[in-house]
């Protein structure tokens, strides 16, 4: 039988369980979010459009996040939709906005094969034409708001699924050295500020996630200015890969910095209480592994309200997928983050939280862990369904059984007692194949 403390430190070094109720007494909903992830050394962010940045979007943009990425204003198409005639008037503003609020702000993004203006993608271009137009498109940009820039998304998605180069104008015309190209500009033009690869898809470990690793360790080796790897982390409901905090580990071993930069997690409408639920696991679940790794440095979401997302657009019948609503309300995704940056929970009660402590090829060692405030618990029942085929096949510190997809878990003789305050873990082995999404556990 494996010890408690055994299992806790397990569970922090590989997926970011959190412990509930851990901080001092507060009221998640008091502290804003900056002021938790300032604590813990991190930074919260969110994609902005600058037009709502008046009224209760920009008091909320300001006051909860410590960062803020333009969702389209740094884009090619926007800053110089015709050769030569720049419109930098949302960048400007966005920068001005977090210059004043004392944010970050993250540049998104200088090299890319989506938004685009026409008259560079329907040009005819020699490699030498199309190096001297990234190179100037580049010092230009980078130029212009040296010192203002924390960190570029330099290059964003070169990746196609298998871990292959995307074919794309850039790649087509320039080779893959137009990676290491644009990230050297970059850095003669602003060498404060950090330089990122982004890519989606590239969350758990995988064949994409690998080319990025194996391209990253690459550049480091030949001496190019990379800084950070940026995961998007445009999630579907309850799919946070179980490798998440394991493959922001193994870049960050690499000797750069890890930021999540587009974080949302989308769902079928309408939204429901269950589904919401599962949401704030997801969000809590990518916020704790990020918090988890030193060297991830910034969370960011894609929109922190379902009112400027992308999602219902691009995935029809999909959305909900930010941790505010439509009206602006806090959703339970927002306290998931909240509690996964040491916030506690702002109401008296018990609650689970479960985590993979290890995954391997056929199997994985999950962790829950009942913890209670302003109330105890004298016996206990933890249950969940796995949704994609996982079988439990042992457990420890209780008794547990599945029937079907429905696992319940009961206490053992000797841990029933859940102090006010306290806690108590149990943990398991289950078999899975495909994938290993993270369930939501009841008490009851
Ligand atoms: O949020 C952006 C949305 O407003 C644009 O219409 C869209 C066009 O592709 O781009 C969105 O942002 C993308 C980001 O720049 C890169 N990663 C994927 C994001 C979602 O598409």
């Amino acid at each position: 039988m494996r010890s408690l403390r055994t299992g806790l430190s397990l569970a922090a070094l590989f997926t970011g369980a959190v412990m509930l109720f851990a901080a001092p007494a507060a009221h998640a909903a008091d502290t804003p979010l900056r002021d938790l992830a300032a604590a813990k050394g991190k930074v919260i962010g969110t994609a902005v459009t600058g037009s709502k940045l008046t009224g209760t979007y920009g008091d909320i943009a300001g006051s909860q996040f410590s960062s803020l990425t333009p969702g389209n204003a740094m884009k090619w198409e926007t800053v110089e939709p015709t050769q030569g005639s720049f419109n930098w008037s949302e960048a400007d503003q966005i920068v001005a906005f977090a210059q004043a609020h004392n944010q970050q702000v993250r540049g998104h993004t200088l090299v890319w094969h989506s938004q685009n203006p026409s008259w560079l993608t329907n040009g005819t271009w020699t490699s030498a034409q199309l190096s001297s137009l990234l190179q100037n498109h580049i010092s230009t940009e980078v130029g212009r708001y040296k010192g203002e820039i924390t960190a570029w998304d330099v290059v964003n998605e070169p990746f196609n699924e298998d871990g292959s180069y995307r074919s794309t104008l850039w790649y087509n015309g320039l080779g893959a050295n137009y990676i290491a190209q644009a990230l050297t500009w970059a850095h003669a033009a602003d060498p404060a500020a950090k330089l990122y690869i982004n890519d989606y898809n590239v969350e758990g470990v995988n064949a994409k996630s690998t080319a990025l690793y194996n391209l990253v360790k690459s550049l480091k080796a030949a001496g190019v200015p990379i800084d950070g790897v940026g995961i998007q982390a445009h999630l579907v409901l309850g799919q946070v890969p179980a490798t998440l905090q394991q493959n922001i580990q193994r870049f960050a071993d690499l000797g750069v910095d890890v930021a999540i930069t587009e974080l949302d997690v989308r769902m079928a409408l309408p939204a429901d209480s269950t589904k919401l639920a599962q949401q704030k696991a997801d969000f809590k679940s990518v916020v704790a592994a990020c918090a988890a790794v030193t060297r991830c440095v910034n969370v960011t979401v894609w929109g922190f309200t379902d009112a400027d997302s992308w999602v219902p657009g691009t995935f029809p019948g999909y959305g909900a997928a930010t941790p505010y609503d439509e009206n602006y309300a806090p959703k339970p995704a927002y306290y998931g983050i909240a509690e996964a940056l040491g916030g506690t929970q702002s109401t008296t009660g018990c609650a689970a939280t479960y985590s993979v402590t290890s995954q391997w090829n056929t199997g994985f060692t999950g962790q829950v862990t009942i913890a209670c405030s302003g109330t105890a618990l004298s016996s206990w029942r933890a249950s969940w369904t796995y949704g994609a085929g996982q079988q439990l096949t042992q457990a420890w510190n209780a008794t547990c059984t599945q029937s079907g997809t429905a696992v319940t878990c009961t206490n053992a003789t000797y841990n029933g007692t859940v102090p006010d305050g306290g806690s108590v873990s149990f943990g398991f082995n289950a078999s899975w194949t495909g994938s290993n999404p993270v369930p939501v556990v009841t008490l009851g």
